[in-house]
C-alpha cells in the first residue's frame, strides 16, 4: 500500500505479461565504494519493504499512472492528477529523452500501468492537509525505480507498507533575516515532499524585516520590508505558496512571533512597541511589544483575525522566544504597571501577561497555536491542545519530560539546527537523534508529535539555501518517518547517497555527504 501525502491508497503493478526471474539485476552502481543497500536509494525508509527480483521495465512511451476503478477519487481530484503528472515526469525525467529510442511497443516485461486506488473513504482532494492526515507516497514508487545497466528504467516487484512515526515533520525556514524569493520557497517546497516532510514552519517575519504584505495594515511592510514593492509577500504570492504546498500534501504554519523579535513591526505601527529609557528620557530605541496598552491588544485582534483568515491551516506559531527585559526595565510607565499589577520585579509575570492576552485573542479566530518553550517555562496557562515548541539546545531532554508530563503536545528542534554548519558528515548528528529518549510514562511519548528541521536565516538566502538544507534535513526527515529501530547508519549512508543523486538527478543542487560521483551530474 502507498499513499500520496494526505491520502491512503494501493497501487497495482500491471505488466503486461509475468515478471522475468532475473538473478543478475544489479541496481547499485557497482563503481561505488560503499556497501549497497538492500532497499536500494529509498529515503525515508518505508515502514516495511520487501523488494523480489522480480523485475519490469518501464518506458516513457508505454507506461503510465492511473486512477484504479474501485478508486474512492477520480479524474475530478485535481490534486492526484496533477501529482501523477509530476512523478511521471519525474520518472521520466520531464519526458523530453528516451533512452536508447527503443520501439514504442511494450516489451514482454514492460510495466505499463501504475494504478492508484483511493481506500480512504473521504479524501482531500480540494481540502487542506491537516495533522491527522493519512499519508505516504507517490514519491514511494518513484524511488523503486532505477536505471539498469543500458540506461533502461527498471523496477522489481515489491510489497511495501508505509506510514509515518511522527505525524508532524517539518522545516523552518525564515523570509526576514533575507528575503526569499517565491521561487526558491516552491523549490523547497518540492524537495520535502520528496523526503515526506508535511509541514512547511514560515517564519516570515521577526526584527530584521517585515516582508508579509498585510491587507489591514499595509504599513507594515510599507515600512517594515527591506523593500516595499520587490521584496515583500502579496496576498497573492502567500495563495501560490499554500496551494503549491496542498498540492504535495504540506500544512503552512505561519509564525508571527511577538512580543520579541518585533523591530520589523515598529517601524510601521507606531506605539507598538516599548519606547526604551536612558534614565529618565526615552533613548529613541524601542523594545518588545508594548504590553500596556490597550491599543497593542486592538492591533493584535485586527492582525491575527487577517492571519486567521489568509492562512487555511489550523494552527498558528505565535512565538514567545528570547524575550529581553532590559527595555521593559527601564521604562518608567511599565515600572508603574508592574506595581499596580502586583508582579514586583519579575518581569517573566509581565511577559505572560501579554502573551496571555494574546492567547485568547488567537483563540477567538478558532486557531489553534504553537509556542515557543519559554512561554511553557513562565507558566503561562495554555489551552490543552496547545502545542509546545522545543528549541533550546541544553537540558533538551528534561524540558521534553517537563512539558509532556504537564500534558502539552511538543515538537522538537532543539537538535536539528541546521543553520550551524561544521566541516564534514554532521548529517549523522541529525540522524542519531531519538526523539523520545527522555524520561517519560508511554503517555508522554504518544504527546510528542514530531520535529522540525530549523534552517535560521542569518547567513542564508537564495545563492545557498538549498544546498545547505539538502540532503542534511534529509538525515532530520528519516528520523521523523521511519521506524524506531533504523538505527544503522552504514545502510543509512548508502541510501542517503543515492537518494542526494536521485535529488540532483531532478535538477536540486543538494550538497555531497563525501567524496564520491552521481551517475547524472549537476548541470
Ligand atoms: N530567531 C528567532 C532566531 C532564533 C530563535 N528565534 C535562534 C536562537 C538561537 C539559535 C538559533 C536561532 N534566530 N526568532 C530561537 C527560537 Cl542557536
Amino acid at each position: 500500500m502507498f499513499s500520496l501525502l494526505g491520502f491512503t491508497f494501493v497501487l497495482l503493478a500491471l505488466g503486461s505479461c509475468r515478471g522475468h526471474q532475473d538473478n543478475d539485476v544489479d541496481q547499485e552502481e557497482p563503481e561505488l565504494v560503499f556497501q549497497s543497500s538492500k532497499y536500494g536509494s529509498l529515503w525515508p525508509l518505508p515502514q516495511k519493504v520487501q523488494i523480489s527480483d522480480v523485475s519490469f521495465k518501464l518506458s516513457s512511451s508505454s507506461f503510465s499512472i492511473t486512477d484504479a476503478k474501485e478508486s474512492g477519487a477520480g479524474p475530478s481530484c485535481g490534486l492526484l492528477q496533477l501529482a501523477y503528472r509530476r512523478y511521471y515526469e519525474y520518472i521520466f525525467g520531464g519526458a523530453k529523452k528516451q533512452k536508447g529510442n527503443r520501439s514504442a511497443r511494450a516489451g514482454p516485461t514492460d510495466l505499463l500501468e501504475l494504478q492508484v486506488w483511493i481506500t480512504s473513504p473521504d479524501s482531500e482532494c480540494d481540502g487542506y492537509p491537516s495533522v491527522s492526515s493519512d499519508e505516504a507516497c507517490l514519491e514511494t514508487f518513484s524511488q523503486l525505480i532505477f536505471e539498469d545497466e543500458y540506461g533502461t528504467k527498471t523496477i522489481n516487484s515489491t510489497v511495501i507498507s508505509d506510514f509515518p512515526r511522527f505525524a508532524h515533520r517539518g522545516v523552518l525556514l525564515d523570509t526576514s533575516r533575507h528575503f526569499l524569493p517565491i521561487k526558491v520557497i516552491l523549490t523547497n517546497l518540492e524537495i520535502m515532499a520528496m523526503n515526506k516532510f508535511n509541514v512547511f514552519h514560515w517564519h516570515i517575519v521577526d526584527d530584521p524585516s517585515f516582508p508579509y504584505l498585510s491587507r489591514t495594515f499595509p504599513n507594515l511592510s510599507q515600512k517594515g520590508a527591506y523593500h516595499p514593492y520587490t521584496h515583500v509577500y502579496t496576498p497573492a504570492d502567500v495563495k501560490m505558496v499554500i496551494e503549491f504546498a496542498r498540492l504535495r500534501g504540506i500544512r503552512v504554519v505561519s509564525e508571527f512571533d511577538t512580543p520579541g523579535h518585533t523591530q520589523s513591526w515598529g517601524k510601521g505601527q507606531t506605539d507598538l512597541l516599548t519606547p526604551c529609557y536612558s534614565g529618565s528620557k526615552p533613548s529613541g530605541t524601542f523594545g518588545p511589544v508594548n504590553p500596556i496598552l490597550n491599543s497593542t491588544y486592538d492591533f493584535m485582534t485586527q492582525f491575527f483575525k487577517e492571519i486567521s483568515e489568509v492562512f487555511p491551516d489550523a494552527y498558528v506559531h505565535l512565538g514567545g522566544d528570547e524575550v529581553s527585559f532590559a527595555c521593559w526595565q527601564s521604562n518608567p510607565d511599565i515600572q508603574k504597571f508592574m506595581e499596580q499589577q502586583g508582579f514586583g520585579k519579575d518581569y517573566r509575570k509581565l511577559e505572560s501577561f501579554y502573551i496571555q492576552k494574546l492567547l485568547d485573542i488567537v483563540a477567538a479566530t478558532n486557531k489553534g497555536y504553537i509556542i515557543w518553550q519559554e512561554v511553557f517555562d513562565n507558566g503561562v496557562k495554555l489551552k490543552p491542545n496547545t502545542v509546545v515548541h522545543v528549541w533550546i539546545g541544553s537540558g533538551t531532554n528534561s524540558e521534553m519530560s517537563k512539558v509532556t508530563a504537564a500534558g502539552y503536545t511538543t515538537i522538537l528542534s532543539a537538535p536539528w539546527y541546521l543553520d550551524y554548519i561544521s566541516v564534514g558528515q554532521d548529517w549523522l548528528k541529525y540522524y542519531n537523534v531519538e526523539p523520545l529518549n527522555f524520561n517519560g510514562t508511554e503517555e508522554q511519548k504518544k504527546l510528542v508529535i514530531g520535529g522540525e528541521a530549523c534552517l535560521w536565516g542569518e547567513y542564508v538566502d537564495a545563492t545557498n539555501l538549498t544546498p545547505r538544507l539538502w540532503p542534511r534535513a534529509s538525515a532530520v526527515a528519516e528520523r521523523l518517518w521511519s521506524a524506531k529501530e533504523v538505527t544503522d547508519t552504514g545502510d543509512a549512508y548508502s541510501r542517503l547517497s543515492l537518494h542526494r543523486c536521485r535529488l540532483v538527478e531532478r535538477g536540486i543542487p543538494a550538497e555531497p555527504l563525501s567524496p564520491s560521483f552521481c551517475l547524472h551530474e549537476y548541470k
